[in-house]
């Protein structure tokens, strides 16, 4: 646990003076907060904008900051969404591999995400989570459930993890910072 530990926090340091604002998102029980705890990325910060609407902060090392929320099955919170959107650079979403029957809800969640305005371009991460269970999806699988390879105009890219051992998050996190960089670099910003 102690390099994997260090592995993340190099790949953190890949955030280094970019000032990125990473969107982290995926269904209830998806195993969002595990990995923000787990990695131990410092103190979360939680918010309640409005009922049902637990937004929570966490700003890991310089340069980077995580805001994550539940989405899914609330259409009434949509419309507050653009406010966590805007300047976003990077989206971190999470997925439970071994809930197959939720992949269908979990791809109208990132399709919705995807479709505003101010996530034009954004990059994408999956995480295909706990892999460590029995009769879990591989990430290519979890992908063509999602519909990825659909997806236009925008780098993504996937990666199987296990947010309780912290398996997956470095690759992932240096993936990510790759990606904002880019997506930052072609916009000039
Ligand atoms: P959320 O914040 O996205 O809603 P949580 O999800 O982080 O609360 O995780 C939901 C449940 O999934 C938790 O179990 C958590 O321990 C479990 N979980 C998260 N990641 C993994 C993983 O990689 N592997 C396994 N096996 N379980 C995981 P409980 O029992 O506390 O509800
Ligand atoms: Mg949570």
């Amino acid at each position: 646990m102690g390099s994997l530990l260090s592995r993340v926090w190099d790949a953190l340091q890949g955030f280094y003076g970019t000032d990125a604002r990473i969107l982290l998102l995926g269904l209830d029980a998806a195993g969002k907060t595990t990995l923000l705890y787990r990695l131990k990325l410092g103190e979360t910060v939680t918010t309640i904008p409005t009922i049902g609407f637990n937004v929570e902060t966490v700003q890991p090392v310089n340069g980077v900051t995580f805001t994550m929320w539940d989405v899914g099955g609330q259409e009434r919170i949509r419309r507050l969404w653009h406010h966590y959107q805007n300047q976003t650079h990077g989206l971190l979403f999470v997925v439970d591999s071994a809930d197959p029957q939720r992949f269908a809800e979990a791809r109208v969640e990132l399709e919705a995400m995807l479709e505003a305005g101010h996530m034009t371009g954004v990059p994408v991460v999956l995480l295909a989570n706990k892999q460590d269970m029995p009769g879990t999806k591989c990430a290519a699988e979890v992908v063509e459930e999602l519909g990825l390879r659909k997806l236009r105009g925008r780098d993504w890219h996937a990666q199987g993890c296990c947010a309780l051992s912290g398996e997956g998050l470095p690759e992932a996190l240096t993936k990510l910072a790759e990606m904002v960089k880019q997506y930052r670099k072609a916009l000039g910003r």
